[in-house]
């Protein structure tokens, strides 16, 4: 178990620099050395006992699922407390991707919005064609859908930069460097849209809550309750589902441009910031060296032990003095002037991206989060440093990197209990034990489900309602859980006290340092 733990940690130091490479494959071997000289456990024991979140009671008082079992819907719903919140759908979508579109609302209104009735908007670059709206209005039932057109002035890049050759030569260059849809412009026009536009749309204005789809998006698990008024009720004012980290190569400067635009403008990022960066500025000392070149808790002894070595090295000018303690100064002073200066790449007055992000494809959030003064500021200026062209900024670090600006960990809640699948990526929780008191009642016959329809079973800590999950499919908790990691770490903490990184006295460790090696060496 030592052995275990000891994994664990070396691989969550690793995802936190960007030596990733060279961490992996030191995990790589470790692994290897566990399974031949240990007992034998098999790899899947480790898997599970890696970052097994999902078997994990992840809740705390700052955050957990607003119910962990299933709620009696129309004794919620019927409650006079119970108001329906001023919200909608949103989706982005064109008119070819009828089909898909046509599944998400499906299960949105299977599972949760049948009950609810919020309406829907429809957003798209070209005009819907007829087909599209009326096959669309048959699937949503009673729930009002409005289509609208995003003009071309939104859609398009600035006029200055939309036609010009760096236009077109960046996006083909992340082609040829083989970004994740960087040589496709449409695609860049949607991060960008998504990113500081969307919330300007008149059809969306009409509403203070959305609840973000996309096509082909499949939930797992029925909502009974309303996750708007339920977020409005715990001052809650963004809500996620999925938090992965994003590919390095698709945002290398969106970091840079934050840290000018947070110092030019003089904000004070919220505590959420934490979530996104890692702090580098652990060791704190009167020495500015130690500090810079101090990043990780195993630089301390190493970066000390130098210094002082050196010190003494140097302090003794007298020649007749020298001894033979001085040879481990003089190979530091040898080693220091041959080696590079150590440098974490993307360190920023000591912080950096950790490169997480919340999956933006699902999004359930108040309008204000994004149209207020800052935030709005922030697109602009990231609009202006040409990232959205010139690299492929995807939506989701730009909203949460930018959220963090302004937001609390305590304003952003993990909808934990919501199973979605979008592409391959899927979160699906266990039931909560006894879900078998909470029969499903339908009013819509498309969504019959037989009397006895069989549903996971309820396990330790789970908080679905009447959940199916995909078989054999690890959970993102599970496979990717570096970020959750972050995210459960931080919310366990004391609100205002929440720490990323172990942090050291650096003064104090530099005179026992000191005071034993003039013990050992000193006359
Ligand atoms: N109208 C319109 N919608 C788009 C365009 N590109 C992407 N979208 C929508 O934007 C969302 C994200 O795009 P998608 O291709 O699914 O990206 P992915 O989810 O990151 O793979 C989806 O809802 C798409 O329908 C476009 O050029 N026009
Ligand atoms: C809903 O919110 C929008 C935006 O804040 C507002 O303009 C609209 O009047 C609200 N509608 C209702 C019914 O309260
Ligand atoms: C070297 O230091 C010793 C002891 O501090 C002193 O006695 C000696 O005179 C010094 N020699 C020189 C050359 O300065
Ligand atoms: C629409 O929903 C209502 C209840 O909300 C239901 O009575 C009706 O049968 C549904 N219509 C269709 C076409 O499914
Ligand atoms: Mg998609």
């Amino acid at each position: 178990m030592l052995l275990v733990r000891r994994l664990r940690n070396t691989l969550l130091r690793c995802f936190q620099c960007n030596i990733m490479m060279v961490c992996m494959l030191v995990a790589l071997i470790i692994t290897i050395w566990i399974v031949l000289v240990s007992e034998p456990v098999s790899t899947r024991d480790y898997m599970d006992n890696l970052l097994s979140f999902s078997k994990m009671d992840l809740a705390t008082k700052r955050d957990k699922p607003f119910y962990s079992n299933c709620v009696d819907t129309q004794d919620y719903l019927s409650n006079p407390l119970y108001a329906k919140q001023n919200a909608s759908f949103v989706m982005l979508t064109r008119n070819e991707e009828l089909e898909d579109v046509i599944k998400t609302i499906k299960s949105i209104e299977e599972h949760f919005n049948q009950w609810f009735h919020y309406p829907y908007v429809l957003l798209n670059d070209q005009p819907f064609t007829e087909d599209f709206k009326t096959k669309v209005r048959d699937v949503t039932n009673d729930s009002i859908v409005e289509f609208g057109t995003v003009d071309e002035i939104t859609w398009n890049f600035p006029s200055d930069v939309k036609d010009t050759f760096e236009f077109y030569n960046a996006i083909e260059n992340q082609g040829d460097r083989s970004i994740l849809y960087g040589n496709m412009e449409s695609y860049h026009k949607m991060c960008r849209f998504y990113s500081g536009l969307f919330y300007k749309h008149p059809l969306i204005q009409k509403s203070e809550w959305y609840w973000r789809l996309e096509p082909d998006v499949e939930f797992f698990c029925d909502i009974t309750y309303d996750p708007f008024w339920e977020m409005a009720q715990n001052d809650k004012k963004y809500g996620f589902t999925i938090v992965i980290p994003e590919l390095y190569w698709t945002v290398p400067n969106l970091f840079r441009h934050t840290k000018s635009f947070v110092r030019q403008n003089d904000v004070t990022p919220g505590s959420l910031w934490k979530l996104f960066t890692k702090d580098y500025d652990i060791f704190e000392s009167d020495d500015p060296e130690l500090r810079d070149s101090i990043n990780y808790d195993f630089d301390v002894k190493p970066k000390v032990s130098e210094k002082i070595a050196i010190e003494q090295l140097l302090e003794k000018g007298n020649e007749s003095e020298r001894i033979n303690a001085d040879e481990e100064g003089i190979m530091n002073l040898v080693n220091r002037a041959r080696s590079k200066k150590h440098i974490v790449e993307d360190k920023f007055s000591n912080e950096e991206y950790n490169l997480c992000h919340f999956w933006s494809n699902f999004e359930i959030a108040r309008l204000s989060v994004f149209d207020n003064e800052v935030y709005n500021s922030f697109f602009e200026f990231l609009e202006k440093s040409g990232g959205f062209w010139k690299e492929r900024w995807g939506d989701a670090p730009v909203h949460s990197i930018g959220l963090s600006l302004t937001l609390d960990l305590d304003d952003v809640h993990y909808f934990r209990d919501i199973g979605y699948r979008h592409s391959s990526i899927q979160h699906c929780p266990h039931n909560a034990m006894g879900g078998e008191e909470f029969p499903y009642v339908t009013s819509d016959p498309r969504f019959q489900r037989k009397k006895n329809a069989a549903y996971d079973m309820g396990k330790d800590f789970g908080c679905g309602c009447r959940c199916k999950c995909p078989m054999n499919k690890l959970d993102i908790e599970d496979s990717t859980g570096f970020c959750l990691n972050v995210w459960v770490d931080l919310i366990k903490q004391e609100k205002g006290r929440e720490h990323r990184a172990e942090t050291f006295n650096g003064n104090q460790i530099e005179a026992n340092v000191r005071k034993d090696y003039l013990k050992e060496f000193g006359n």
